[in-house]
């Protein structure tokens, strides 16, 4: 079916979450929502709170705006406006504008009738995002575990607290996000590139088929994932990479407080090494 006859279709109303018919509608090409409207209405208070923030302390260097969180001390209360306050409101904003985002992605997918696998992949990085200014700072006691708005600023609280476990790459959590994000861009790029291989040839030859995608890879290593297997692959390392980012930091202080190359330890201490090791 023709894109645009399978649009007149299927853009129809009903499958809202909220609202009935409110905001049931589409402005060109994109459908609005009570969650679209949701969406523009935190999105726009966040970037006016930034701003506000960057007025506030004369700052317009874009790489240095900073919107830092409440010193320690107000622990998990809410600060005033210029001492981390604009912090907590801009971090509440972008709460509402990222699950307002997935949520539309929901109601859009119920009106077509297709899985929700879009809104719960989009949720991953949400969690990731949530876990480092949200649960990680609650679990700790102070909002001002969580990282500054700005640029560099954010490059810095990545690096303080990294040192702060002497090497964050020893932790094992992180160690396994690493690895899924490495993982996810060696499986697109096998995957972009295969497809874009049979799919888009030179001028003059022929589309080739599936059979010769699955082919490449049998005859390569002697074993093809398929081409459903490498969309269930991509996702499951991607959902990964998130899942794991976000335990590696939510362990860091709230379970481990000491350095991550000390974790190793218990390696060390296997009663397995007898007087070999030890000597
Ligand atoms: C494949 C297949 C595709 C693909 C790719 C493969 C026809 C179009 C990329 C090959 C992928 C394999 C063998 C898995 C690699 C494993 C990891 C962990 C990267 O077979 O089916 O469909 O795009």
């Amino acid at each position: 079916m023709a894109m645009l006859s399978f649009e007149k279709k299927y853009r129809v109303r009903g499958g809202t979450l909220i609202g009935g018919d409110l905001f049931d509608f589409w402005v060109g090409p994109f459908y609005v929502g009570f969650f679209g409207v949701s969406t523009l209405f935190f999105a726009l208070l966040g970037t006016v709170l930034i701003f506000w923030g960057a007025a506030i302390q004369g700052e317009w260097n874009p790489w240095l705006i900073n919107i830092a969180p409440p010193d320690i001390s107000y622990g998990l209360s809410i600060a005033p406006l210029r001492e981390g306050g604009l912090w907590q409101l801009i971090t509440v904003a972008a709460h509402g504008a990222f699950i307002s985002w997935a949520l539309r992605q929901v109601e859009i997918s119920r009106k077509l009738g297709i899985g929700y696998h879009v809104p719960v992949a989009f949720s991953f990085a949400i969690l990731a995002y949530s876990t480092l200014v949200v649960f990680r700072p609650m679990l700790l006691g102070a909002w001002g575990h969580g990282f500054p708005y700005g640029i560099f600023s954010h490059l810095d609280w990545v690096s303080n607290v990294g040192y702060q476990y002497l090497h964050f790459h020893y932790n094992p959590a992180h160690m396994l996000a690493v690895t899924f994000f490495f993982t996810t861009t060696l499986a697109l790029s096998l995957h972009g590139g295969l497809v874009l291989s049979a799919v888009n040839p030179r001028r003059g030859n022929e589309v080739l088929t599936p059979e010769h995608e699955d082919t490449y890879f049998r005859d390569f290593i002697g074993y093809s994932v398929g081409t459903l297997g490498i969309h269930r692959l991509g996702l499951l390392l991607a959902l990964n990479a998130g899942f794991w980012s976000a335990v590696c930091i939510i362990i860091s202080g709230p379970v481990w407080t000491r350095g991550w190359p000390e974790w190793w330890n218990w390696w060390l201490e296997l009663p397995i090494w007898g007087t070999l090791a030890h000597g």
